[in-house]
This record gives structure tokens, sequence and C-alpha cells, in this order.
């Protein structure tokens, strides 16, 4: 493994004579003359459209807006699973679950998997995990990382125990306040040398209990029910109306409190940003840092009557996204091609200069960071595999371009989904139930049978449709 040789920080920070120490990058054009940081800033279960600057009626975010306003927005951002282990292992790998086998919340990390911390780490990268990891039961410090605190599964929001470094302890306090801390602090204390944090939220998954400082908040705010929990989901699989968990008027109140509470846990995610961007100012490395922000997968508050996540319509598989480095990033940029969580790892990978493995199926989105028109994917696979955890939930594989989304159910529902995302955003008219047939549904159906072929089949389950 290459360990560059150590230079004080003062030096790294001054920049001049530290690309020299670290002869193995091939330095990006537009970064400077020093490989780039990265911090990665990842929540659970957040909602594509739970931001100010994404237009969210009442929710307040002005670090997350800061970042879209002095980076990049991305307005088609999506995960090809949403469900929280398999999109975070695609985050790690740029691999797809069928690919990296993470395929539940309850499969381990594989130990092997070539992830970007690993192989920045190996290039000479200073690198700390700290957060959630959520992968099987996997608690202790994983490969890649020379710094760790994490917890198993889901953690808890208050007084939690962290495993750190592999000594376990409780820590008072509110948890997205201590993981933000611990990020502050490794970053301030780091040892020299370009650097990657991956910051792990466990905010804002259920059971949604925010700071108390954030409890009083958004409590006379008025929570209406999304348009599609009306959908009469005529012409849908079966499923759909055995999970259903909401409707609309007074059976809506008890989700409308749930609303309230996931955007209060939002309210300290904003705040961590906030903490973050600045310690990256104190420490003059802000300009040469990519700093990403993401969700692991998105979640229906009452869409079609859901809750949770799986489901293949938009609320679950859009994530919110942001970039910012002013080394390469036009400020307030819009990115309109459809980004993936599978990109990630590519994309920084890249940008340090360094080698992306063969088997990433992923894209580096740096030539959209840099403003560069180029051809890119006009559409995405989208699986999900039966769970033991979700019974009544079947097994997905679909297809979605800008336009069209086209949903098959393998092994169990003999029904496919077709929408028209430009006439009908809202998801509520099957083509291929209403008007079976058209030239549209041949296309996405060969779509999906080439984006499928030679990919294992999906795991599916007894759920019937
Ligand atoms: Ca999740």
């Amino acid at each position: 493994m290459h360990r560059p040789g150590r230079i004080s920080r003062r030096r790294f920070l001054q920049g001049a004579g530290a690309a020299a120490a670290f002869p193995l990058f091939s330095l990006p054009a537009g970064a400077g003359d020093r490989p780039p940081n990265f911090v990665f800033i990842l929540t659970d279960d957040q909602r594509y459209d739970t931001l100010s600057c994404a237009g969210h009626p009442f929710l307040h975010t002005p670090r997350l807006d800061r970042l879209a306003r002095d980076g990049a927005f991305f307005e088609n951002a999506f995960v090809t699973t949403a469900l929280c282990s398999p999109s975070r292992a695609s985050f790690l790998t740029g691999k797809y679950p069928h690919r990296h086998g993470v395929r539940d919340n309850n499969t381990p990390f594989p130990a092997e998997a070539r992830t970007f911390p690993r192989i920045l780490r190996e290039h000479g990268y200073r690198t700390a995990f700290i957060g959630k990891w959520h992968m099987g039961t996997q608690e202790d410090p994983q490969p890649g990382f020379d710094h760790w605190v994490s917890f198993p599964g889901q953690g808890v929001y208050r007084n939690p125990v962290l495993n750190i470094n592999g000594e376990t302890k409780r820590v008072p306090g509110y948890i997205t306040d201590i993981l933000t801390d611990l990020g502050v602090q490794w970053l301030r204390e780091r040892p020299a040398g370009p650097f990657c944090l991956y910051l792990s939220h466990k905010a804002v998954h259920s059971d949604f209990i925010p700071a108390h400082r954030h409890s009083g908040l958004f409590t006379d705010t008025i929570i209406e029910p999304p348009a599609s929990i009306h959908d009469t989901l005529e012409g849908k699989p079966e499923w759909l109306r055995q999970v259903k968990r909401a409707g609309p008027g007074a059976e809506y109140r008890e989700m409308a409190e749930l609303v309230r509470n996931y955007c209060r846990c939002l309210a300290a995610v904003d705040e961590s940003v906030g903490r973050v961007m600045r310690t990256l100012q104190d420490g003059g490395v802000l300009d040469n840092t990519l700093v990403v922000f993401a969700g692991d997968n998105g979640f229906f508050f009452g869409e079609h009557g859901l809750s949770d996540k799986r489901a293949m319509y938009e609320e679950a598989i859009r994530i919110p996204l942001l970039m910012h480095f002013p080394a390469l990033i036009r400020p307030g940029m819009r990115v309109r091609e459809m980004a993936l969580n599978i990109d990630l790892c590519p994309t920084l990978l890249d940008l340090a200069g360094l080698a992306i493995p063969g088997d990433v199926q992923g894209r580096s989105l740096r030539p959209l960071l840099a403003g560069r028109k180029i051809p890119w994917r006009d559409e995405f696979l989208y699986e999900y595999d039966w769970e033991p955890d979700a019974r009544r939930r079947p097994a997905i594989r679909g297809v979605r371009t800008e336009r069209w989304k086209y949903i098959e159910y393998p092994g169990s529902a003999n029904i496919s989904e077709l929408y028209d995302l430009r006439s009908d955003p809202l998801e509520l008219h099957n083509i291929a139930y209403f008007q079976p047939g058209t030239r549209i549904e041949a296309e996405m159906k060969e779509r999906l049978g080439r984006l499928t072929q030679g990919i294992p089949a999906p795991r599916s389950g007894p759920a019937g449709a």
C-alpha cells in the first residue's frame, strides 16, 4: 500500500509542494494542484423534496440551500434500490445489489468488496467512517477506514452506544449532534494529507425523534395529505391494497404528525451540514473539498396510500443530491441528467485521478460537474428483491427513462405498470392496464429485457398479487 511521506498540516494547507508528496495522483483538471478531499454526508430515508431549495412548503434548510447555491443541485437523482442496506452498499461500491450482494437489510457487507474509501486509502487518503453503517449486525471497524465510529443496525436517536475504533461506549446526547461532533473533531485533528470523511446520519429514519430544541417546530403547521393519497389503485397490483397504510382526511392525522417529526429531525441535519462546512472553511480546505450530500432512499407519506419505501414510485426512488466543490463546480449549477447512487464511487475515484474498477456499474459525474455536455444515460434499471422482513412486498424489476416508467413483479404479480411521468407525474394511470399493448410498453419491456440480460434473477417470495 502506498503511503505518502508525512508532511506538516501547515504545509498541506498551504498547498505549495503538497502535490509533490503524492506522486501517485494524476491531478484532475480544474481541481488545483492538490488531490481533492472528500466529505460524503448521507441521510437515511430523506425524500428528494425535503429541502427548502427543492421547494418544500415549510421546511427551512438554509445550510443545505447554501450547498445548492454555491454548488450543484441534482434535479433528477435516484437510487437503484429504495432500501437502506442495498443502497448503502451501492454508494460504497458503485454497483447494483445483484453485483455487490447486499440484497436486504440483514446481509453483512462483504469484507472483500472494493469500496471508494478503501481505494482512496490505498492511495494515501486518510479515511473516516462516522455514523450509520447498517449492514447485517456489523458494527466493528470495516476495511478501508483509518477511523471508525458506528453502531449496530438502526441505532437510536438518544444516548447511543457507539463503537469507536473497536471499543464501545455510551455517549450522552442526540445522535445527529454526536456524529457531527465526532466528524468535526476528526476533520480538525486528522493527520495531514488528502482525506475522505463518510458522515452517515441515523436521521431521518423512523422513529423520527427530534432534538429537544427542535421539538416545537411546525406545531401549528397544517400538513396536507399528498394528492396521490386519493389513488384508487384501480389497475394496480393487489399487493398495494394489502400494504395500504394511509387515507385522506382525519385518517391522515397520525401520518401528519410523523411528517412534522421527520422535518424536525431534518432541522438538526441542516445544522450539522453548516458545522461541517464551517470546519472545512476554518481549516482552509473548503475550496479543494468535494462535499456530497445525499439520501439513501426516499419515503412515502401517504402517496398511493403507502408508507415506507421499496416500491418503485418516485417518492421512494428519488433522493436529494447536492455537491459543493468550488475548484470545479460553477455556483448555482442545476444538473438535469439522471444521476444514481452507483455514480458516487466512480465520481470520487475519477476526481482523485484514480482508475475506476472495471466492474463498477455507475458513471463518473465529473463531466457534468465541469459543465460539459456529453452523451448521458437515458434509462436506468431499478431492482428490488423480496425480503423476509417485508413479506407482502414483491420483487421488482423496472426501468425509468426521463419520461416513462415501466415496472414488473417477477415471480409474483402477473401485472405490469407503465406511467407517462410527463402527463401523469403522480403515477395514477397505469397505461399497461388501461391501454395494454402500446408501442411504448413494448419498447420499455424491451429496455428492461436488455438491462436485465445476464444478471441473476431476483429473489422472489410468496407475495401474491
Ligand atoms: Ca434508508
